[in-house]
C-alpha cells in the first residue's frame, strides 16, 4: 500500500462512510481506518472521527494516549495532508468568509456563514473540559484573522488615559489567572422552544455550551493600570471585537462595572483556552471572559475596551439577546423596554441517552448523564432525576471542580444508575437542576417562550423507548 501520498483535508472530508471508506488524520498524517473500524475496541464512537482530525476525541478518551494505539493507528497510514492542508483552510478573497478556520467535521453545523455549530450532545458528557475542537463556535460575522505581532489592544474611557498594549504587555505586565468557567449561548436549547412556536434565530440544541479552563489577565488589573480612579462614576464596560460586518461595524457588547471590578468576579481578557493559545474561533489572540454571564458578552478578537457611562450601543447589546413574555410578537415588541441579559438563569440538560434513543428490555439499569450550571457564580447544589415523567425522583451524583458558591463559574457534570423499569414501553426522562439560592428550572418551556428564542431553561426532557 502507498503510504506516501499527499491528500486535501477535503479529500479527508469525502471519506466519512463504511461504503466511501473511512478517513481520519492525525496530526499531518492520514490515515484509512475502514478495515479498523469493526476491531475497534470502543466501539462504533470511533465513527465520530470520520472525515477528520482524531485529536479531539483522543483527548476525551486518554486510553489512546499508549504507544501501542499509536502503532495500530501507523498501520493505517496512506499520506501526508499537503503543505497548506497542514495550516488551515483555502482561501479565497472575493468571500468574506474566504478566510476561516479548520473546523472539526463531527461538529453539527447550524449556519456556515457566518460559522455556528454545536458537537452532538452526548460529547459533552464526557468530559468535564470541553475538548477546544468540538467546544460550539458562536460567531455573528466571518473570522478575523489577527497577526499577533501588530496586535494592540486600546483601553480608554472615563478618567483613564487612552493606552495601548502588545499582546507581549498583557503577557508580562500583569499577574496571570486562571480559571474554569462554563460559557453558554443565550439560544441554547432554542429547538424547544421551537417546537413550541416559531423563534427567530439559529436552532441550537443542547450543546451550545461548554466548559473549558481560560488563562490570561484580570481585567481590573488593566483598568487600573489604565488609571481607573476609585470612586469612577462610570456604569458599564464596553467591548469591541475586530470582526466586522460589511459596512466596518464591529461586533460589540457590555458588562456592569461593578462585575468589572468585583474582586471575586474574575473577569479576565483570556489568552489561553484549555492549555492553549486561543484559536481562531474562540478569539485569537485576546477574548473577554465574564464568568456567570451569558456568551455574548465574551467578546472575541478584541480590539477596544471603553469604560463609559452607557451600555454599549452595539446591535447585539441594545436590539438582540433580550427577554420578553410570550405575548410580545415581532409587531409588538420593543427592545428598548427590556435589559440586556447578563447572568443566566440555574441550566441542566440531559446528553445521554438522547431523545428517541432505544434501549433493550434485557437491561437491568439505566444510566443517565447530563450538565448543570447556573449563571452568577452559583452553585449547582443538586441534580433531580426522573425516569416516570416527573412523578417521583432521585438525586444524581454531582462532578466538577470545588468552587465557592458565588464564583462557581464551571459546570458541574453528573449521572445517575437506575433500575430499568419492568413491563413500560416508554421512558420520559427528566433532569432539573438547584442552585445554592435554590433557584429551579421551570417544569415547561411554553410559558417561558419568547419570540428571539432565548434563555430556555425548561426541565429538560428525553423520551425513550424500551425494546422486548
Ligand atoms: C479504546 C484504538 C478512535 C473511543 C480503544 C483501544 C484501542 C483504540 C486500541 C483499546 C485501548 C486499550 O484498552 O488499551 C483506536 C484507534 C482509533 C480510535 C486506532 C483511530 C481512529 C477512537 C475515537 C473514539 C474512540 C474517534 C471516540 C470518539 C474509544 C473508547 C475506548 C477506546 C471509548 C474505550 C473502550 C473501553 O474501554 O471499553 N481505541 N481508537 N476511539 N476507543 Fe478508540
Ligand atoms: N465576540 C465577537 N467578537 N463576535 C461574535 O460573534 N459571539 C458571542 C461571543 N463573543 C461573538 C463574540 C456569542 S453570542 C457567544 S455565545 C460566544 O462568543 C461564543 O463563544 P465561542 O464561539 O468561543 O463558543
Ligand atoms: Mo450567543
Amino acid at each position: 500500500k502507498p503510504t506516501n501520498s499527499i491528500y486535501t483535508r477535503q479529500d479527508v472530508a469525502k471519506h466519512k462512510t463504511l461504503a466511501d471508506g473511512v478517513w481520519v488524520t492525525y496530526k499531518t498524517s492520514v490515515y484509512d481506518i475502514t478495515k479498523f473500524v469493526d476491531l475497534h475496541p470502543g466501539g462504533d464512537k470511533i465513527m465520530l472521527a470520520a472525515g477528520g482530525a482524531i485529536e479531539p476525541f483522543w483527548a476525551m478518551y486518554a486510553v489512546h494516549n499508549q504507544e501501542h494505539v499509536y502503532s495500530i493507528l501507523e498501520e493505517y497510514r496512506i499520506g501526508e495532508l499537503s503543505p497548506e492542508d497542514q495550516k488551515q483552510a483555502t482561501m479565497d478573497v472575493d468571500d468574506p468568509y474566504g478566510n476561516e478556520p479548520l473546523r472539526h467535521p463531527v461538529l453539527k453545523v447550524n449556519s456556515l456563514k457566518p460559522f455556528n455549530a454545536e458537537p452532538p450532545v452526548e460529547l459533552l458528557s464526557e468530559n468535564y473540559i470541553t475538548p477546544n475542537e468540538i467546544f460550539f463556535k458562536r460567531n455573528h460575522l466571518p473570522v478575523p484573522e489577527v497577526d499577533p505581532k501588530t496586535y494592540r489592544l486600546q483601553v480608554m474611557g472615563e478618567g483613564l488615559k487612552s493606552i495601548q498594549l502588545t499582546l507581549d504587555d498583557l503577557k508580562t505586565k500583569f499577574p496571570k489567572h486562571t480559571i474554569t468557567a462554563t460559557l453558554q449561548c443565550a439560544g441554547n436549547r432554542r429547538s424547544e422552544m421551537n417546537a413550541v412556536r416559531q423563534v427567530k434565530g439559529l436552532n441550537w440544541g443542547m450543546a451550545a455550551i461548554g466548559n473549558a479552563t481560560w488563562r490570561g489577565v484580570k481585567l481590573s488589573d488593566v483598568l487600573k493600570y489604565a488609571g481607573l480612579p476609585e470612586n469612577t462614576h462610570a456604569k458599564h464596560v464596553q467591548f469591541e471585537g475586530l470582526d466586522k460586518d460589511l459596512t466596518g461595524i464591529p461586533y460589540g457588547a457590555s458588562i456592569s462595572i461593578r462585575k468589572a471590578l468585583a474582586k471575586d468576579g474574575d473577569v479576565l481578557l483570556a489568552y489561553e483556552m484549555n492549555g492553549e493559545d486561543l484559536s481562531r474561533d474562540h478569539g485569537f489572540p485576546l477574548r473577554v471572559i465574564v464568568p456567570g454571564v451569558v456568551g455574548a458578552r465574551n467578546v472575541k478578537w478584541l480590539s477596544k475596551i471603553i469604560v463609559s457611562k452607557e451600555e454599549s450601543q452595539s446591535h447585539w447589546q441594545v436590539n438582540d439577546y433580550k427577554g420578553f413574555s410570550p405575548s410580545v410578537d415581532w409587531d409588538t415588541v420593543d427592545f428598548s423596554t427590556a435589559p440586556a441579559i447578563q447572568e443566566l438563569p440555574i441550566q441542566s440538560a440531559i446528553t445521554t441517552p438522547c431523545n428517541n434513543d432505544y434501549i433493550s428490555a434485557d437491561n437491568e439499569e439505566i444510566t443517565v448523564k447530563g450538565y448543570a450550571w447556573s449563571g452568577g457564580g452559583q452553585e449547582v447544589i443538586r441534580v433531580d432525576v426522573s425516569l416516570d415523567g416527573g412523578k417521583t425522583w432521585k438525586v444524581a451524583d454531582l462532578t466538577g471542580e470545588k468552587q465557592d458558591a458565588g464564583q462557581a463559574w464551571a459546570w458541574k457534570l453528573w449521572q445517575l444508575t437506575m433500575p430499568l423499569p419492568k413491563g413500560q414501553k416508554n421512558l420520559e426522562i427528566i433532569c432539573k437542576a438547584v442552585d445554592n439560592n435554590y433557584n429551579v428550572q421551570p417544569d415547561t418551556v411554553a410559558p417561558i417562550w419568547n419570540l428571539r428564542g432565548v434563555l430556555n431553561n425548561s426541565w429538560s426532557r428525553v423520551k425513550i423507548t424500551i425494546k422486548p
